[in-house]
């Protein structure tokens, strides 16, 4: 079987492996649109894709709550009200590929700039569900589980991660069913999926089953062992759970689209676009294009922003001369903080959060 008929995909993904299936669209593909088309939204994966049934799917909402529920895709329908969201989901690994090129990160894959991708997302809202489940006041933390099993570890560990209480409730966090217009695809957590927008994408759990209130953060490995931000001398494979810093909301980050990387052109004007993203409760203020290494910066134009939760594209042209060029971008959010220029300083043992300055190489000759 040909695992793109599986996973209905462009044949022009990036495969990082396909047991199980990893793969971001290339650059180009993502350039100039707010929305990914569903055959080009890269794909993280840590098991076997779950098959469940709509029809009998239930979901069940337990923990320190009043009333537990157990809900079918039809009572989440038919008993809340739906709302709609577009909002970008970043892989905490986007844009690994230059840390690895700082310092070797073993078993992780090396992301380009297209673990990143937006959609148009419908559901309910998890606050509404969790108010129909009355939380109970030592409610701190809101746990997601799936039925997808990983062999990452040993024993193999199934699939789950938690939010604090403060973002589950916010309206902002939506269990959704549909992307882009269509039924949320088998690849992307169907039935139904949590969205946690402006969080690093291993939050957004797919296939869900349950969701649990309770007291502490998930003890589950993707919450208490991977997706944390360890010191650069600690070894992964020796750091028990809950060592350094716990990932959630992400920060500003920005990628060239267009040229390729590495492309030969012709020298004079060319457009150069790409994306900046600026996560959790900041805007994207600025975005500036340099050609000599941020020595001198030319500003770039940016895109409306379509969501609060949404990336924004930029573009420029700019006059490339004779030889090699490195193409460099930065971005400032409404903050007025900007990103750090070098990956160097950013390194990690797992590879996470590289929001270093875009960088791009490219030849002209006439
Ligand atoms: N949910 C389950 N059940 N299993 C997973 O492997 N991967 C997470 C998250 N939710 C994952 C999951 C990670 S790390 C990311 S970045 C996003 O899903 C990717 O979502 P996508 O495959 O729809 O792009
Ligand atoms: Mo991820």
């Amino acid at each position: 079987r040909n695992y793109m008929d599986i996973w209905d995909k462009r044949d022009d993904m990036v495969v990082h492996g396909t047991d199980p299936y990893n793969a971001e669209p290339s650059p180009c593909v993502l350039a100039d649109r707010t929305l990914t088309p569903l055959d080009a939204f890269y794909s993280r994966n840590h098991g076997p894709i779950p098959d469940l049934d709509p029809a009998s799917w239930r979901l069940t909402v337990d923990g320190l709550v009043g009333h537990p529920l157990t809900l079918s895709l039809e009572d989440l329908r038919s008993d809340f009200s739906e709302h709609a969201l577009v909002a970008t989901l970043q892989c905490a690994g986007n844009r690994r590929a230059d840390l690895i090129k700082v310092r070797d990160i073993p078993g992780e894959d090396p992301w380009g700039p297209g673990a990143i991708s937006t959609a148009h997302w419908n559901g309910v809202k998890l606050a509404d569900v969790l108010a129909r489940a009355e939380l109970c006041p030592e409610a701190a933390h809101i746990a997601f589980a799936a039925p997808d099993v990983s062999d990452i570890a040993d024993p193999p560990q199934p699939y789950g991660g938690s939010i604090p209480v403060a973002k589950a409730i916010t309206g902002q966090v939506l269990l959704a069913w549909g992307m882009n217009g269509r039924p949320l695809p088998r690849a992307h957590g169907a039935p139904v999926r949590a969205i946690v927008p402006g969080w690093i994408g291993a939050r957004s759990v797919k296939w869900l089953q349950r969701v649990t209130a309770q007291a502490e953060p998930s003890d589950n490995y993707f919450q208490a062992t991977a997706y944390r931000m360890l010191p650069s001398e600690a070894d992964p494979a020796r750091t028990g759970p809950c060592a350094g810093i716990s990932l959630g909301p992400v920060t500003l980050n920005t990628a060239i689209l267009r040229p390729d990387d590495g492309a030969r052109l012709r020298p004079g004007l060319t457009q150069i676009a790409g994306y900046a993203y600026a996560g959790e409760n900041r805007a994207v203020a600025r975005v500036d294009v340099s050609l000599d290494e941020g020595g001198t910066w030319i500003q770039a134009d940016l895109d409306e922003q379509v969501s609060p939760w949404a990336w924004q594209h930029w573009r420029t042209t700019a006059d490339l001369g004779e030889g090699e060029t490195v193409i460099t971008a930065r971005a400032w959010d409404t903050a007025g903080a900007t990103q750090p220029e070098s990956a160097r300083h950013l390194w990690n043992p797992k590879g996470y959060a590289n929001t270093s300055w875009a960088r791009i190489h490219v030849t002209c000759h006439s």
